[in-house]
């Protein structure tokens, strides 16, 4: 079946906005709170587990910070709290802290100009998702993907598959005519759950995570004159035979794929 659409995560996939990013503001929310917590590059690695940041401060408390007293109006406190690291991070994107990932760029325009259709997928707030399109592809970018699944939209966050099959009802598309871009093991399981082809790029946070599952790894898109490593996947050998990731590779991907599973 051809390939119609490209679903792309956010964080870890288009831009590394968790170490710089999202750990950052989260920090400053913590300190503008009047709160000594401090989340540093390790620990940050620990709460990835969880996705969504609301969760992730829960998650946090339950696990690393178990004496703090909490507030009566605890949920207030945690909505307050991520509001303000809402409004510290899309602060860091507007300053262009966090570009796009090699690749992402080049990928995103051919599909456009090829009428591939696109959508975000992903568990972070959909101001989160705008600040970074705008700020890396310009201002109508939002606009060229068909959907932006973000956020609280579905209850149950990543690794659950309901994201992926809210966006493929809302495009009205089966699993098989997509393919997603993923970078964890959230992620690919959320995808594969919705039975949505994956296509994954590692970054060091999730460079350890079991992808084993996907069509191929690889260190990144890769560019024409920066090309990407291999690191496996079903179709690592097809994978082996280009440099970067186009249009032409994903469709070749696919037919790869739907060739193995009626095998
Ligand atoms: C990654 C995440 C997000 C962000 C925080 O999601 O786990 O929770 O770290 O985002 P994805 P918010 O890779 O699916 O984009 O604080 O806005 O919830
Ligand atoms: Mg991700």
């Amino acid at each position: 079946m051809a390939l119609q659409a490209l679903l792309f995560d956010v964080d870890g996939t288009l831009a590394d906005t968790e170490k710089d990013g999202h750990r950052v503001a989260f920090n400053l929310a913590f300190e503008e709170a009047g709160l000594d917590w401090h989340w540093d590059e390790a620990l940050y690695g620990q709460l990835l587990a969880v996705t969504g940041g609301k969760e992730r401060i829960r998650y946090f408390l339950d696990r690393f910070h178990t004496d703090f007293t909490r507030p009566g109006d605890f949920d207030g406190f945690v909505k307050g709290l991520h509001a303000a690291k809402t409004r510290f991070y899309t602060q860091l994107l507007s300053e262009g802290r966090i570009p796009l990932r090699p690749g992402v760029e080049r990928l995103i325009h051919e599909a456009r100009d090829a009428g591939v259709r696109m959508a975000v997928v992903t568990t972070t707030t959909p101001a989160n998702v705008t600040a970074l399109l705008t700020h890396t592809l310009g201002q109508n970018a939002e606009t060229w993907f068909e959907v932006i699944a973000a956020g609280d939209i579905v209850p149950a966050k990543k690794p659950a598959p309901d994201i992926y099959d809210w966006t493929l009802r809302n495009m009205d598309l089966t699993p098989e005519q997509c393919l997603a871009f993923e970078d964890s093991d959230n992620g690919i399981r959320s995808a594969l759950a919705a039975q949505v082809p994956t296509l994954v790029t590692i970054n060091d946070y999730t460079r350890d995570d079991d992808f084993s599952k996907a069509l191929l790894t690889l260190s990144d898109l890769g560019e024409p004159e920066t090309p990407y490593q291999v690191l496996g996947g079903r179709c690592a050998e097809l994978g082996r035979q280009h440099p970067y990731v186009n249009l032409s590779v994903l469709e070749q991907l696919m037919r790869a794929a739907s060739e193995a599973t009626s095998d």
